[in-house]
């Protein structure tokens, strides 16, 4: 079997997503997420003018020698581009070889461990009438857990909340405005009332999207003990891993990190200090499959679980891939799911199913993932970029 054919659809039922498909001589194709949240056009060329041309006349079989191939023959390795294009070459292969075998790839991924996949929703709300309705909201589709996110008295658009654009669809990055000191005070107390209306044991996450120095991180982390939260994200800019070990000497609060990561050296330090409980990378930002399964089987050795990065910029393709791995892996933690829009389903139809709260790959040969490329093009791309944040003072902070 050879590649005959690689090509990128761009297309924006609602936001942006980046597709590869291969084709093969035998008929056969395969779909890969390429979707780098605000910056799709930089994976776009590196697909389309320097990768593809090496894809064809391959072997499209030859998944791990293709990846190593792409990861080492660029010489400049890592990095969120790269990796997001070689992910959705490893992916369109896997899709591949799974339907050639004629099985649902997590039967190549070593079989279900479990039933079904569990899921987490997104809450948030300006204030908390507004919140606890986007709790119940999500309680009523059946998620088992759920993430919460809040504004801050003072502030005008923050992280999570409805009116805070999570791909602004605009010519220029949205501003968002910030203060780490008005969120510290009042998180807390939102967690309190989230817990005297739902109760201890509803699985509850917060995202505090990168925004805290370490000790700060340690202070939340503490602070929100008592309200037993199921974890918390991207507490701090975890590019210095060693700055989760102050976070980590200071609370027990489960800590979650990675969805910006692409490279499993950047959790080296975090996995084997187990400096954190759960790795959040995505199949598509890193390098595929292929390299999320190994990262996976380290944290194993660490008692640390998966929770695949699974927001609306996520595509079906990249969600498919990440539902197969859930299935078949023993070191499984949650899956995020924020869905997709009706047109989104509509140009990707797809086997996976979301049902009371978990989800399902499904049994079609290979991903289960389709692309619809009438209706994809009529969805032509806009440029959207994510928010930047600031403080009060107008320094740029994390986002
Ligand atoms: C967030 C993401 O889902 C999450 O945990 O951190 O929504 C993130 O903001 C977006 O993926 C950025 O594109
Ligand atoms: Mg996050």
């Amino acid at each position: 079997m050879k590649i005959v054919d690689a090509r990128v659809v761009v297309t924006s039922p609602g936001r942006n997503f980046v597709t590869l498909r291969i084709e093969t001589d035998e008929g056969v194709t395969g779909l890969g997420d390429a979707t780098l949240n605000g910056r799709e056009l930089a994976v776009v060329a590196y697909l389309r003018d320097h990768v593809a041309p090496l894809l064809v006349g391959t072997d499209p079989h030859r998944i791990e020698d293709t990846w190593q191939y792409l990861y080492r023959g660029a010489y400049w390795r890592r990095g969120p581009v790269t990796m997001a294009a070689i992910a959705a070459v490893d992916v369109a292969l896997w899709d591949i070889k799974a339907k050639v075998a004629g099985l649902p790839l997590y039967q190549l991924l070593g079989g279900a461990s479990r039933e079904r996949v569990r899921t987490y929703g997104h809450a948030s709300g300006r204030d908390l009438p507004e919140l606890f309705d986007a709790v119940r909201a999500r309680l009523a589709e059946g998620y088992p857990a759920i993430r919460i996110q809040t504004g801050v008295p003072g502030l005008k658009l923050v992280y999570g909340v409805r009116s805070g654009a999570l791909s602004a669809r605009s010519v220029g990055p949205a501003v968002e405005d910030w203060d780490t000191a008005a969120y510290l005070r009042h998180l807390p107390a939102v967690c309190e009332a989230v817990r005297n209306e739902f109760g201890p044991d509803l699985p509850l996450l917060h995202d505090a999207h990168h925004r805290l120095t370490p000790s700060q991180a340690a202070r939340l982390g503490k602070d929100l003990e008592p309200y037993d939260l199921f974890w918390l994200e991207d507490c701090t800019p975890a590019e210095n891993q060693e700055g989760l070990r102050l976070v980590r000497r200071h609370t027990t609060t489960p800590l979650a990190i990675g969805e910006v990561f692409n490279s499993v050296f950047d959790y080296q330090t975090l996995v084997t200090e187990q400096l954190i409980d759960y790795v959040r990378s995505s199949v598509t930002h890193f390098g595929g499959v292929s390299p999320l399964r190994r990262l996976f089987d380290f944290a194993a050795l660490y008692q640390i679980k998966s929770a695949v990065h699974g927001p609306e910029d996520i595509s079906p393709v990249g969600m498919a891939a990440a539902i197969h791995l859930d299935l078949a892996v023993h070191n499984f933690g949650i899956q995020e799911y924020a869905g997709h829009t009706e047109a989104t389903g509509a140009v990707f139809p797809h086997a996976y199913t979301f049902t009371d709260g978990y989800l399902h790959p499904g049994e079609e040969p290979g991903l289960g993932v389709e692309l619809d490329e009438e209706a994809a093009a009529a969805y032509p791309y806009e440029p959207a970029y994510l928010p930047v944040n600031r403080l009060q003072d107008g320094t740029v902070h994390d986002w």
